[in-house]
C-alpha cells in the first residue's frame, strides 16, 4: 500500500483530539501494534454524567444502563427514518476511546492472506477507495431483553434494554470485500475477525481482551462496510470514530467500533463473543448452546413513554416503528385492547430491508383505567411477531409482541 495524504473530515475537530498511547504504538511499529492491548481509555465524562460516553445524554432522550445508553423509544417520535446521532443508543463494553484519524491505521493480517500475510491501510488510503453508502439498522442482540423478565417472568442476564437499543443510520465507507481483496485474501480464508481499539473487557474477573467477533468470509465479502460516516457526518466518537464495521442485519456486536485490525484466517476463529456470549443457552438449546448468533430478529415499538397518559373520549394519533432482519416489514397490526382485537396500522414509509417502517394508528379510548397497546409486524419473509419469545439465559433475540402499558383518564 502506498502512503497517501489524508483529506480528513472536519479537521478542526480532529486537531483537538488527544493521542492515545496505543496509537503511538501503531505508528511505532507493526509488531508492537499487533499485539498491544489498548491502554486505559481517556476518561470521557458526558454532561449527562456517565463516565465512558462522550456525547450528552439528556434524560428525555436516553436511559443510562451501566456503561450503555438506551434511546427512550419516545425519542424516536418526530425523527425521520434515520436516527440522529445525538439520540442513537450507545453500547460500550468499557468506554469510548477518543482516537485521532491521522495516526490511525488498519492492519489486516493472518493465515488467510497470501504473500506477506499482512497489509496496513491509513485513514487516507481507506478514504481513497470507492465509497459505498447504505442505510441499515444497528441493533443490540439483547434489545428487548427486559421483556423476558417483565412480560414472560423469565429472568435473564445482561443489560435490561427495553426497545431502544436500535437506530437506523445512513452509513458511508468502503466495502470490507474491497479491503480484503487489496490485502490479498485467498480462497483458503474461512473467517475474518475485526477487533476494536477500546480497552480489554473484563467479565467475572477474567480478562477477555478487546471486543472482537469473527464473521464468516461469505458475510464479510457480501455486504459488510467499514464505515467512516454516519448520516453524512464523520462517525461520532461514541459510534466508532474514525472507522467501524457495519454488518447489516446482524447482531450489533458484529459491527465492531474503533476498528484496529482484522484477522483473516484459513481455520475457523472464535472469541468469547462467539463462545460465551451471543449464542443461545437454555432449556431449548444444546448444552454448548446454539451456533453463534448472526441475524437479528423482528420487532415493533410504539414511540411512547412507559405509562403514557391519554385522555378518554379524544382521538389520539399513535405512532411507532417496526423492523426485521429477514426482509422488509410488509404489515403492522395494532391492538388497543390488550390483544383481543387487531387492526392494520397505516405504514408511513416504503418498506425496505435493513431499515424500519414508521406507522401510525388512531385511537379513541372510551373508558378511564389502565390499557395495553400492542403492535405486531409481519415481514416479506413471512415472519410475524409471536405472542411469546423462546427463552434463552442471556435474553437475546426477543421477538415477541410487547404489551405497552398506558393509562387512560
Ligand atoms: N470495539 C467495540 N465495538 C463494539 C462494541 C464495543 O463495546 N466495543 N459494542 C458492540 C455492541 S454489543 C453493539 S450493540 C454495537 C453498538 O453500537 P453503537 O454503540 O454505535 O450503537 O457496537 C458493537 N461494537
Ligand atoms: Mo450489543
Amino acid at each position: 500500500m502506498s502512503t497517501a495524504t489524508t483529506p480528513g473530515p472536519d479537521r478542526s475537530r480532529l486537531g483537538q483530539v488527544g493521542r492515545r498511547d496505543v496509537l503511538k504504538l501503531l505508528a511505532a511499529g507493526p509488531a508492537a501494534a499487533q499485539w498491544a492491548a489498548a491502554g486505559p481509555a481517556a476518561a470521557a465524562v458526558s454532561p449527562g454524567g456517565v463516565p465512558g460516553i462522550v456525547k450528552p445524554l439528556p434524560p428525555e432522550l436516553f436511559t443510562i444502563r451501566g456503561t450503555n445508553a438506551e434511546t427512550n423509544v419516545s425519542a424516536f417520535a418526530g425523527t425521520g427514518r434515520l436516527t440522529p446521532a445525538d439520540r442513537f443508543f450507545v453500547r460500550n463494553h468499557t468506554s469510548t476511546p477518543r482516537l485521532g484519524e491521522s495516526d490511525w491505521k488498519l492492519t489486516v493480517w493472518g493465515s488467510g492472506l497470501g504473500g506477506g500475510r499482512r497489509a496496513d491501510f491509513t485513514y487516507g488510503q481507506l478514504r481513497s477507495l470507492p465509497p459505498v453508502t447504505r442505510t441499515a439498522f444497528l441493533e443490540c442482540a439483547g434489545n428487548g431483553r427486559n421483556y423476558f423478565d417483565t412480560q414472560q417472568g423469565q429472568p435473564v442476564i445482561g443489560t435490561p434494554w427495553t426497545l431502544g437499543a436500535i437506530g437506523v443510520a445512513r452509513w458511508r465507507g468502503v466495502r470490507l470485500a474491497d479491503v480484503l481483496r487489496l490485502a490479498g485474501i485467498t480462497d483458503r480464508a474461512v473467517d475474518v475477525m475485526p477487533r476494536g481499539l477500546d480497552d480489554d473487557f473484563v467479565a467475572g474477573g477474567v480478562n477477555l481482551g478487546r471486543p472482537r467477533k469473527p464473521l464468516p468470509v461469505a458475510k464479510a465479502m457480501n455486504d459488510v462496510i467499514l464505515a467512516y460516516e454516519m448520516n453524512g457526518e464523520p462517525l461520532p466518537y461514541d459510534h466508532g470514530f474514525p472507522v467501524r464495521v457495519v454488518a447489516p442485519s446482524w447482531v450489533g456486536i458484529a459491527s465492531v467500533k474503533w476498528l484496529a485490525d482484522i484477522e483473516v484466517s484459513d481455520t475457523p476463529l472464535s472469541s468469547p463473543w462467539t463462545t460465551q456470549f451471543y449464542r443461545l443457552f437454555g432449556e431449548a438449546y444444546p448444552p454448548e448452546g446454539s451456533v453463534p448468533l448472526t441475524r437479528q430478529t423482528i420487532k415493533s415499538t410504539f414511540e411512547l413513554a412507559e405509562g403514557a397518559v391519554f385522555e378518554a373520549g379524544r382521538i389520539h394519533h399513535l405512532t411507532g416503528r417496526s423492523w426485521s432482519a429477514a426482509g422488509a416489514v410488509r404489515r403492522v397490526e395494532v391492538s388497543t385492547d390488550g390483544g383481543a382485537h387487531w387492526r392494520p396500522a397505516k405504514l408511513r414509509d416504503t418498506p425496505h430491508r435493513d431499515s424500519w417502517v414508521r406507522w401510525s394508528a388512531d385511537w379513541r379510548p372510551r373508558h378511564a383505567g389502565p390499557a395495553e397497546l400492542l403492535a405486531r409486524a409481519t415481514d416479506t419473509a413471512g415472519n410475524t411477531q409471536p405472542p411469546t419469545s423462546v427463552h434463552n439465559t442471556q435474553g437475546y433475540l426477543f421477538d415477541a409482541v410487547v404489551r405497552h402499558r398506558v393509562t387512560v383518564r
